[in-house]
Parts: C-alpha cells; sequence; structure tokens
C-alpha cells in the first residue's frame, strides 16, 4: 500500500488531496505537512500531521525517515499575486523547497508529485490550445519558478533515476479551502460573493480567458498520474491538463441561471490583469489524455451547480 507525504497539506490543494487520498489510501499512509498547524481539524486531526517547513531539508529528512513515504507529492509553494509582491520569497520557497524535497526523495528512493502550472507560459507562448512543447518565457516570478522546477524535476529523473511526475494545473475551483493568492483566485471568490451577497466586484477584465478546473478532476488527476504506467509517460512532468476555459462574463452568466438577482461590476487589479494576460486562453491537454489517460468530469455548467449546493451549505 502506497504512503505518501504532503507538503503544503493545509493549502486549497492540500485540503482537500489529503482528505482524497485518505479514503483511497488509509488515514495512517497519509502524513500530512504543513508550516505550521493552522488547518481544517479533519486534516489534522484524522491522520498524521507534522510541522515541515520545505527549506529545512533536515527537517523533511526527519519526517520521511520516521514515516518512509514512498511517494512525496510536494505542493508548498508561494503563488502568482503573492509572488509578484514578494519575489525573492517565491523563489526561495519554491525552488529551495523542491530542490530539497527531490535532494531528500533521492536519498531515501521515494517518487516526487509537484504540480507546475499555466504560468509556466508566457506571452510569446502561443496562446490558444497551447501545446505540451512549445516556447516558456514566463515574465512572472511564480512562472519563472514553474519553468526551473519542471526542468529540476526532468533532471532528478533523468540523472539519478528520481521518479519525478506532474501537471500544469490551471486555475482551480474549489469550496473546502480558499486559494492562498492566486490570480485566477477570483473564480473561487465569484461563487462565495455570489451565494452570500448576490454582488461581486470582478478584478479581472472581461474577456480574458483563461484555463480552470473543478478541484474534484484535479484530485483525480494526481492519482491517475501517480498511478500510471510509467513505460507510457513521454512528458512526465508538466502535463497541460486543462477542463474549460472561461472569462468572468462567462462564469458570471452561469451564475445568473442558478442566481438571478446576482450582480457584478469590475475593479481591475493591474497586477493580476497583467499576469492574467500573460498566460494562455486555453490549453490542448492531447498528450495528458494519450499518455495516461486523463478525463476531466465537470464543465462550467456542472461545475457552477456544484459549487453553489455545497456553499449554500457551508455559509448557512
Ligand atoms: C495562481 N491559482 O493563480 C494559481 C495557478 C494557474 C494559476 O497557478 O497563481
Amino acid at each position: 500500500m502506497r504512503k505518501i507525504l504532503v507538503t503544503g497539506a493545509l493549502g486549497q490543494i492540500g485540503t482537500e488531496l489529503v482528505l482524497y487520498l485518505r479514503e483511497i489510501y488509509g488515514n495512517l499512509n497519509i502524513i500530512a505537512s504543513d508550516i505550521a498547524p493552522k488547518g481544517p481539524e479533519k486534516v489534522l486531526k484524522a491522520g498524521p500531521f507534522e510541522i515541515v517547513n520545505v527549506l529545512d531539508a533536515k527537517r523533511i529528512n526527519e519526517v520521511v525517515e520516521k514515516y518512509k513515504p514512498d511517494v512525496i507529492i510536494h505542493l508548498a509553494a508561494i503563488l502568482s499575486a503573492v509572488g509578484e509582491n514578494n519575489p525573492a520569497l517565491a523563489w526561495n520557497v519554491n525552488m529551495y523547497g523542491l530542490y530539497n524535497v527531490l535532494e531528500v526523495a533521492k536519498s531515501n528512493g521515494c517518487a516526487v508529485f509537484t504540480p507546475s502550472s499555466i504560468a509556466a507560459f508566457g506571452p510569446s507562448t502561443p496562446k490558444d490550445k497551447t501545446p505540451q512543447d512549445t516556447i516558456q518565457r514566463p515574465t512572472t516570478m511564480y512562472g519563472v519558478t514553474k519553468v526551473a522546477g519542471e526542468l529540476l524535476c526532468d533532471y532528478y529523473f533523468y540523472k539519478y533515476g528520481v521518479d519525478t511526475r506532474g501537471v500544469r494545473f490551471p486555475g482551480l475551483i474549489s469550496y473546502e479551502a480558499l486559494p492562498g493568492g492566486g490570480t485566477t483566485d477570483y473564480a473561487v471568490h465569484i461563487y462565495y460573493e455570489a451565494v452570500k451577497n448576490k454582488k461581486y466586484t470582478c478584478y479581472i477584465k472581461e474577456g480574458t480567458y483563461m484555463d480552470m478546473m473543478y478541484m474534484p478532476d484535479a484530485l483525480n488527476a494526481v492519482v491517475t498520474l501517480l498511478e500510471a504506467n510509467p513505460d507510457k509517460l513521454i512528458h512526465r512532468n508538466a502535463f497541460n491538463i486543462t477542463a474549460m476555459s472561461f472569462a468572468p462574463e462567462d462564469i458570471y452568466a452561469e451564475i445568473k441561471k442558478i442566481i438571478p438577482e446576482f450582480t457584478m461590476d469590475y475593479n481591475i487589479d493591474p497586477i493580476k490583469q497583467k499576469i492574467a494576460e500573460s498566460w494562455p486562453n486555453s490549453l490542448d491537454d492531447t498528450a495528458a489524455r494519450e499518455e495516461w489517460g486523463w478525463k476531466p468530469k465537470y464543465d462550467l455548467p456542472l461545475m457552477t451547480k456544484d459549487m453553489i449546493e455545497k456553499l449554500s451549505i457551508k455559509l448557512k
């Protein structure tokens, strides 16, 4: 049975991924870790939790020697908008954190899954149906760390045989844990505001398309790629995956079908808008579909229905 250490386990992805993995592999086989024990009780209490700062290689090694996981899922990272406000922090956490995890994995025979992002592309990348293999000249520090991270993971596979795997996540939408400082966060906050206040002020301009995905599809992608036959993986790290591409007016219209009184206006955040415009409008995820059977279940209508149902209960 797999034993998995998750870093950044109390973030937007980590919170749901730990619960999902514990259902599949058993509570005691999933070790959640984060920089501080500040998160949902059900993650902290239902299985092992360890305080790990990914900048402390010794501490990562200590936890790996204690639990002997065969996989490290490395999620701890600084996202795009926070990273643009503090590029040094983003470089340190995203690069040295990943380097430490790869070094510990190499010494302990662990596989490593770590996500890249659509942020690994930049303004010179083909914007529509962005190919799996194409120009990657991102103009954000977050994007720079994601491209460097993809290359570092490839290096540890080719040079040391570390089984590294990863996907380029689009914006992720979920109702459990709020996102932590990304550019795509508007697509989460709009649902909360629609349910709570029936109005939302969007910081991304009308007509700005970005790839997005509902969290259940993201969780399924992690496990499917983790369990995929390695002989079939040509790309290994940083598979393009997506489920939908929409602009603010599209998600607004979908919510309005369920909450007719919902209204939205705009107050553009220039930094986040510039980041969003540097990313693709839509990805080509053929490689993931062909090499490990990637297939999303949720489109915008299905996601909107589920998000509003779940948030109507959560925010009661
Ligand atoms: C961000 N949610 O906005 C993250 C993600 C594709 C975007 O990497 O920074």
